[in-house]
């Protein structure tokens, strides 16, 4: 998190269309990408979240702030048309806070991005899941986003980060990242590169699947770590966050990414490979609650396709950590020199724990999908 001061943050949260005076702006969450603040006025509520958008990544910031429009206002009409939840759309989708002079973001003097969200009060997330019930209610959360999402016109979504879960595309960065040897660090790397290298070609089975139209290209998160869901204080889903990767995209990315952190015993940088095992009652809870929402509008070929994702996933994190861990950590904010190897290697062990269970795991996604029928 980038030093600024608490005058200079209490100015840029001044910039958005709040209500009451602020009285606190106080960094917030884990993410890697973006900076999040907390901000607390004199009202009672709602707080905020004021977040600088990290444009190295996302270059093309307007388009984001567009899909994310798009998408929250379409959430929020079908909560509404949905009705009697046990809330409000407005506590189940995000809001976006205009700038005072009515625009989706902000942009300071030094060329930094911002926006601003309402704060859903009463909500938390998780790091890693702890519960049956929390591992389900992300399924749910994520499967009703998707199926509330899926009678939007997926062309009206920008593809704000091309070819983001394009495995030959992350292995083609590897390579280029090899090259180069930026920070003389390939030397250090072979066991893992032998690993990453010895699964290229399986892990090209989600895309040779997908084939010239096979799998339908739908609105997905394509973010869907356990900790962007939030939950309420009885562990019901509330809301999705963090929406600046909605885009087109395979239901089994998110399957695959939600299941990477959900059915890990460990942290997502775990240090001690040997703390990292397979919670399998986790992922069938997952499995169920996903489905559960999911099941009406996925195809078979779909469903067939989930398992693949389980383990490309955690392959291709472990090739996006590795990489930026040649380029030099430029990409991931990291909290120690040798973090992104870190976490390369903790996800390498997943996909070796995932490959052992493979079969067990495809049963049973094969067997609730059953019960759906
Ligand atoms: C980043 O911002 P955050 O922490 O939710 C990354 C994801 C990775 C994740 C790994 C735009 O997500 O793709 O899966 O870190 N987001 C982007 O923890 O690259
Ligand atoms: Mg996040």
């Amino acid at each position: 998190m980038s030093n600024i001061n608490p005058k200079r943050l209490r100015l840029l949260a001044n910039v958005f269309a709040i209500e009451g005076n602020v009285t606190a702006v106080v960094p917030f969450g884990s993410g890697h990408i973006n900076d999040t603040y907390h901000v607390q006025t004199d009202r009672q509520e709602p707080d905020y979240l004021l977040q600088r958008i990290n444009h190295h990544v996302f270059a093309n910031v307007a388009a984001v702030m567009q899909n994310i429009k798009l998408v929250t206002q379409h959430l929020k009409t079908r909560y509404y048309s949905i009705g009697n939840g046990i809330q409000r759309p407005e506590e189940r989708v995000l809001t976006l806070i205009p700038t005072k002079l009515d625009k989706l973001y902000y942009q300071d003097e030094t060329g930094n991005f911002w926006r601003m969200f309402i704060m859903l009060a009463n909500t938390r997330s998780y790091d890693i899941v702890q519960t049956e019930r929390q591992a389900r209610e992300g399924g749910r959360a994520f499967g009703q986003f998707q199926r509330l999402l899926a009678d939007l016109d997926v062309r009206l979504i920008r593809e704000v980060l091309p070819g983001f879960h394009h495995i030959g595309k992350r292995l083609s960065n590897l390579r280029t990242a090899i090259e180069a040897d930026a920070a003389q660090r390939v030397s250090r790397v072979a066991g893992e590169l032998a690993f990453i290298t010895r699964r290229e070609k399986r892990m090209q089975t989600l895309l040779d699947l997908a084939g010239p139209g096979q799998l339908p290209l739908r609105i997905t998160h394509n973010d869907t770590k356990f900790n962007n869901v939030l939950l309420n204080a009885q562990d019901q889903s509330q809301c999705v966050i963090d929406l600046d990767t909605v885009m087109p995209g395979y239901v089994a990315y998110d399957f695959g990414d939600a299941i990477r952190t959900i059915i890990n015993s460990a942290a997502e940088d775990e240090a001690d490979v040997d703390k990292i095992k397979l919670n399998i009652s986790l992922f069938e809870a997952y499995t169920e609650g996903y489905l559960e929402e999911a099941h009406p509008f996925l195809t078979q070929e779909e469903i067939d396709s989930l398992i693949e994702g389980v383990l490309l996933l955690p392959y291709m994190q472990a090739v996006r950590f590795l990489t930026d861990f040649l380029e030099g950590d430029h990409y991931f904010k990291i909290y120690h020199p040798d973090h992104n190897l870190q976490r390369a290697r903790a996800q390498l062990k997943l996909v070796e724990k995932l490959e052992q269970h493979e079969s067990e795991l495809r049963h049973i996604v094969t067997r609730v999908a059953e019960g759906y029928r």
